[in-house]
């Protein structure tokens, strides 16, 4: 992986860190490639879709988010605010009031990169203060498009992902003519404003958004063709994990629709195939077992070792 598919995290992060083990050596190189970053994530919500309400105590956050760590996360991400379809949006006070105590002690203790899943450019600027050297918009900048210039001041990397509509409504009857090229050319186009507000190409993330607006076909069409995304040059984030189009997949095959928790087989089916297809930062929430499938599917993919 090139130094600028390793992403947005400022300085010798811990991402950096976790780059320079023994897997770098020239002669470990064919069985130990480099594997794709994973992102654990921490929810401080009441009402996220696959863990609401579980770690919205500040203290149980950071444990978790340590948890996280030790089991090989190499970025956390931290939110305050769910963007599961028909949630509502919390205000500023509230999100900036779960999501700091949190993001300033794993700044202190995580030893890896922060990122802050935010759409709100004080929450961004705020966190970053704190410790957080990333910023993750699902809104790609359109929300607070200030967010932008947060980001670009502060050095720090930023993650922009597509989404079709907004939380509330996304998920009514979204249409697409070819959902890869519609996706491809809103990340070209948003990613061009990041730069032109002044954040650094090499800090860039993308982001097709995978449940954002989208149906299961299209989900599954971006998953197969991702590779028309990392075309376009940036590092490419995939958030598959627990998503409902898992659910979607067995409904298709005759099977019963699991809940978020029991979506584990289908999160690390969907991730090796994105591996095998080009991503380069994996953002999950079962860290340990996706960190596994992430390593194989690496060493597996077609390009590896050769
Ligand atoms: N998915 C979720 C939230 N943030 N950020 C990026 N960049 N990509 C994603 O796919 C993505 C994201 C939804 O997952 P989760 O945080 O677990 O749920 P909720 O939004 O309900 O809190």
């Amino acid at each position: 992986m090139t130094e600028r598919s390793q992403g947005p995290a400022s300085g010798r992060s811990g991402a950096d860190a976790a780059r320079t083990g023994p897997g770098t050596e020239a002669g470990e190189r064919a069985t130990a490639p480099r594997s794709p970053l994973v992102m654990g994530v921490v929810n401080v919500t009441p009402d996220s879709f696959s863990d609401g309400g579980v770690y919205s105590d500040p203290e149980r956050a950071v444990e978790h988010g340590l948890a996280l760590v030790a089991d090989g996360a190499d970025v956390l991400d931290v939110g305050g605010e769910s963007t599961r379809p028909g949630s509502e949006p919390v205000g500023e006070a509230e999100e900036l009031a779960r999501v700091l105590p949190v993001v300033r002690a794993l700044a202190l203790r995580a030893r890896v990169p922060i990122s802050v899943d935010t759409t709100k450019a004080r929450v961004a600027e705020e966190a970053l203060a704190a410790g957080a050297s990333i910023v993750n918009d699902v809104s790609a900048g359109r929300a607070e498009p200030r967010i932008l210039a947060v980001a670009a001041r502060a050095k720090a990397g930023y993650a922009l992902m597509h989404m079709l509509g907004t939380p509330r409504d996304m998920q009514s009857d979204p249409r697409y003519d070819d959902v890869v090229s519609e996706v491809r050319a809103f990340l070209r186009e948003r990613a061009d404003a990041a730069l032109a507000a002044g954040v650094e190409r090499s800090k860039l993330w993308i982001d097709p958004g995978i449940g954002f607006g989208k149906t299961l076909a299209h989900n599954l069409e971006l998953l197969r063709r991702l590779r028309e995304l990392t075309e376009l040059g940036y590092p490419v984030l995939l958030g598959v994990s627990r998503k409902s189009f898992i659910a979607g997949v067995e409904e298709a095959a005759g099977c019963a629709r699991s809940a978020a928790d029991e979506r584990l087989g289908g999160s690390l089916a969907a991730l090796a195939i994105g591996v095998v297809n080009g991503a380069s930062i994996l953002r999950v929430h079962d860290v340990r077992a996706a960190k596994q499938a992430a390593l194989v599917a690496s060493a597996l993919a077609p390009s590896a070792g050769s």
